[in-house]
């Protein structure tokens, strides 16, 4: 089964900075698809529970350099 989070990333704001997030997030086991929505400045995120949680999500955006919450 599959689940979704949403992320608020602070400071995001163009495009070529979500292609690395996307990346960054997409490089972790069990991601089906993250997408980054630079106008609102959310990470939408499909993954597979059984390989990756929300908070090593997070992480992984946090490690690209963009502080984020998540929105629930
Ligand atoms: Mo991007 Mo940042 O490559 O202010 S969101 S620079």
């Amino acid at each position: 089964p599959e689940a979704r989070a949403v992320f608020s990333v602070t400071g995001i704001t163009c495009s070529a900075c979500a292609g690395s997030v996307e990346k960054a997030v997409k490089r972790l086991p069990g991601i089906r698809q993250a997408a980054v929505d630079v106008l609102n400045h959310r990470a939408l995120v499909h993954y597979y529970p059984n390989f990756v949680t929300e908070e090593r999500i997070r992480e992984a955006i946090e490690d690209a350099g963009f502080q984020a919450t998540t929105i629930k």
